[in-house]
């Protein structure tokens, strides 16, 4: 399973304050303690900037780079931000993320044309959240279609059905089951990815619940989690699934994790 490390998000206190500062030292060391637990992406997160998205960008993605042997991936709506972002990138970036949504569409699909990053696209359009899994599906469906046409290869293609929190709207969970399962049936060459805490929000112990989910989504087939890869139980969850899966021929990867201090 594909890992996108999401500590770097600009809605924590911590790296909002971090990024206002050029703080370098918290930036790297976040991002390499997810690196060694086992991200493939590390997730920039830098909404929370507005004006300054662009600025900070341009800072943080060479530094990241420099220390990382691992890309990142630019979580933002703002076009500017995300052109000015995967431009100096270099390397194949994630673009976090399309959807949809008329304008997204218009100003990403000409940066998707000359960066050609790999691609999240949320289950989302100008109708807003979609209430049902079919409706999902046919957005997806939709999207595929259309990066298809632009010769985005469907190795490169996230399908994100959008996690939202049980606290919320207690069907919430089941919705994106229901959705996952759907999309990996119906578009079998594209990837899934989600936003694994996104289903705890405001509720206590929400490691629990976002082990229990993450646990329930690697059973319907779900390739790729947004998690903090610092928190041991849930890649706990990750290995055990998948060994129980049969998704780790000679059980490779579960001993590693078992013997790189995880007893
Ligand atoms: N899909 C896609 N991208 C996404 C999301 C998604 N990006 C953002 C988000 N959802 C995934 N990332 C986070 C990052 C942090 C938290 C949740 C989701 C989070 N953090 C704690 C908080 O804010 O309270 C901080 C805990 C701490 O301080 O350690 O909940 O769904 N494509």
């Amino acid at each position: 399973m594909i890992i996108v490390g999401e500590r770097l998000n600009s809605s924590r206190r911590s790296v909002l304050k971090a990024l206002n500062r050029k703080d370098k030292k918290y930036l790297i060391d976040q991002a390499k303690r997810q690196e060694k637990a086992g991200a493939s992406y590390i997730d920039l997160n830098t909404a929370a900037l507005l004006d300054k998205e662009v600025q900070t960008l341009k800072w943080a993605i060479p530094l990241l780079r420099k220390e990382l042997s691992i890309p990142l991936s630019i979580d933002t709506p703002n076009p500017e931000a995300m052109e000015a972002g995967l431009k100096i990138h270099k390397g194949q970036a994630l673009l976090n993320s399309l959807s949809g949504e008329a304008q997204r569409i218009k100003a990403f699909l000409p940066l998707i044309k000359e960066c050609r990053p790999r691609i999240i696209v949320l289950c989302l359009d100008d109708e807003g959240l979609p209430e049902t899994s079919d409706k999902e599906l046919s957005i997806a469906r939709k999207m595929v279609n259309l990066l298809d046409k632009e010769g985005v290869k469907h190795k490169d293609i996230f399908i994100d059905p959008l996690v939202r929190p049980i606290g919320v709207d207690q069907k919430a969970g089941e919705l994106f089951l229901a959705a996952l399962e759907k999309v990996k049936k119906n578009l079998p060459s594209v990837s899934t990815i989600a936003g694994v805490s996104n289903v705890s929000f405001g509720l206590p112990r929400r490691k629990s619940l976002n082990r229990g989910f993450l646990v329930l989504a690697l059973q319907r087939g779900l390739d790729a989690a947004i998690l903090d890869p610092l928190d041991k139980e849930i890649m706990a969850a990750v290995h055990s699934s998948e060994a129980l899966l049969g998704k780790d021929p000679s059980l490779k990867n579960y001993l590693g994790f078992i013997r790189s201090g995880n007893r």
